[in-house]
């Protein structure tokens, strides 16, 4: 042993965390307990953590972040980024969400944004406390004929439960406009009473970020089945099979990206 000296610390290693680790990256998919994913900071914000969810390096198409915005920070100056889309939701604290020139909005947990391509605007923690948010940025899909979409600065309770399966325990939230072909991406609160999953093992193209808000259950990814709770986030790509079954005594819900709306590149 040497007798370097480190600074004092009374932190200690818990038991059962050597080597544990309920998350997994295959080929297309993986699944992130929020324990492991470390720390980043990004140029455009001051005193916030980026905590980053899923990235091309991992074979997603779009990146997804939790970004936890300490009192007084936020987005210094107006940020935009020609060609790219980017959605906001709000998991907790407050935001305030101002677009150069148009709508600036407070927003609280359950309060999200689209912004289009192109689009001038900051975001910067309000009130009291931490705001954590879960953000997304997308390079956006133009179709010939199909004009961009405008922005949205909403909050979920403002977007009506619907249930197009007709399976009882089922409800849904599109938080962006349902088949309107101007969105090449949908963001889907999904709702689940406990023990109703969905009635087939899903395989399709459309790739998927899922972040669990409330309840737990069990993930099929693959062949594996993962459990799943709050904070837990899962990048599903093309072609991974997948099934959600509830449990615990109440509803589950969890947030889901998916692209939708355009043709195969060939
Ligand atoms: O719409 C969907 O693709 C959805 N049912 N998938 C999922 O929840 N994994
Ligand atoms: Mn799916």
């Amino acid at each position: 042993m040497s007798d370097r000296p480190f600074p004092a610390a009374t932190g200690r290693v818990p038991p059962g965390a050597f080597g544990h680790n309920r998350g997994v990256v295959a080929r297309n998919y993986a699944f992130m307990p929020p324990e492991g994913v470390l720390v980043s900071r990004l140029p455009q914000f001051e005193r916030t953590i980026a905590r980053i969810l899923t990235a091309p390096v991992m074979g997603a198409r779009f990146a997804q972040y939790v970004l936890e915005i300490a009192e007084g920070g936020g987005m210094p100056a107006a940020f935009a980024e020609d060609g790219i889309q980017h959605f906001y939701y709000v998991l907790g604290g407050e935001v305030v969400l101002s677009i150069e020139g148009g709508e600036s909005r407070t927003l609280a947990v359950g309060g999200f944004a689209y912004l289009p391509p192109g689009t001038r605007f900051t975001l910067r923690q309000s009130g009291e406390g931490r705001a954590d948010v879960l953000a997304l940025r997308k390079r956006y899909e133009p179709a010939p004929g199909i004009a961009v979409p405008g922005a949205i600065l909403s909050h979920r309770d403002a977007v009506p439960m619907t249930n197009h399966t007709g399976m009882e325990g089922r409800g849904f939230q599109f938080l962006l406009p349902y088949g309107d072909m101007r969105f090449d991406f949908e963001m889907n609160l999904m709702w689940f009473k406990p023990g109703v999953c969905f009635p087939a093992v899903e395989t399709h193209v459309m790739e998927h970020g899922l972040y669990m808000l409330e309840g737990q259950g069990l993930y099929l990814l693959g062949s594996d089945w993962h459990e799943i709770w709050a904070r837990d986030f899962i990048w599903m790509g093309g072609y991974c099979p997948q099934q959600f079954y509830p449990t615990g005594q109440g509803d589950a819900c969890y947030l889901l990206y998916k692209n939708v709306n355009r043709d195969i590149a060939l």
